[in-house]
């Protein structure tokens, strides 16, 4: 069976558990303690040499990144759909997948570690380049219901969780309505699994 190595807090691990509940994928979700620095230890490393999650496990097939696990869950079990394949297609979604690894890990995924986890980095400048972000999400949402498709692809799945993670560590999302929508009409689909909120303690 699948296995996914996961952290109930990180979203990068929530879009793969997102996509394989999607899927309807049977799989075994494994914690991984990374509060006690089980991401660090040999028996991890060999999986990701990087120490970070998502992992999957798929028999003899290990793959780490969460846009790479998305491509393989979509080309394995997505029947055409959550990836297209014509060369327009594919490339439209891998631009969103890069935007969802750089502009959108750098904003509103790193305003939520520096408020979960103390992460190294200025709250109130990665806020500012969230809103920017943000902004262009917004206008290009103006006149499609998705990111890369007339229907939901992987694009969406990796871009949306810390996007709906922000409201919590402070990014409103009040200036920005086509994105509360495109999030809305996301978590309509069934199957659709609920993005992580911060501890109490926050
Ligand atoms: N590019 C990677 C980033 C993964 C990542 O940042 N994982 C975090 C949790 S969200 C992690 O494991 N952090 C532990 C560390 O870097 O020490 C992906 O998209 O999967």
């Amino acid at each position: 069976m699948i296995r996914l190595y996961d952290f109930h807090l990180s979203g990068n691990a929530h879009k793969i558990r997102n996509l394989l509940s999607l899927l309807g994928v049977e799989h075994e979700l494994v914690d991984v303690d990374l509060g006690g620095g089980e991401h660090r230890q040999p028996a991890f490393l060999e999986r990701n040499p990087f120490g970070q999650v998502p992992v999957l496990v798929d028999g003899e097939i290990v793959v780490r990144d969460s846009s790479a696990i998305l491509v393989y869950l979509a080309r394995k079990f997505g029947r055409g759909t959550w990836l297209p394949v014509d060369a327009e297609g594919e490339a439209r979604v891998q631009e969103w997948l890069a935007t969802a690894s750089t502009n959108v890990a750098e904003g509103p995924a790193r305003a939520w570690i520096i408020a979960l986890f103390d992460a190294p980095g200025d709250a109130d400048e990665v806020r500012d380049r969230a809103r920017d972000t943000l902004a262009i999400f917004d206008a290009h949402l103006a006149d499609r219901d998705f990111l890369a498709a007339d229907r939901p692809t992987i694009a969406d799945i990796a871009n949306h969780s810390y996007i709906a993670m922000a409201p919590a560590v402070g990014v409103t999302l009040e200036d920005f309505p086509n994105v509360r929508a495109w999030i809305e009409r996301l978590e309509k689909l069934p199957g659709f699994v609920a993005v992580p909120l911060p501890p109490e303690s926050i």
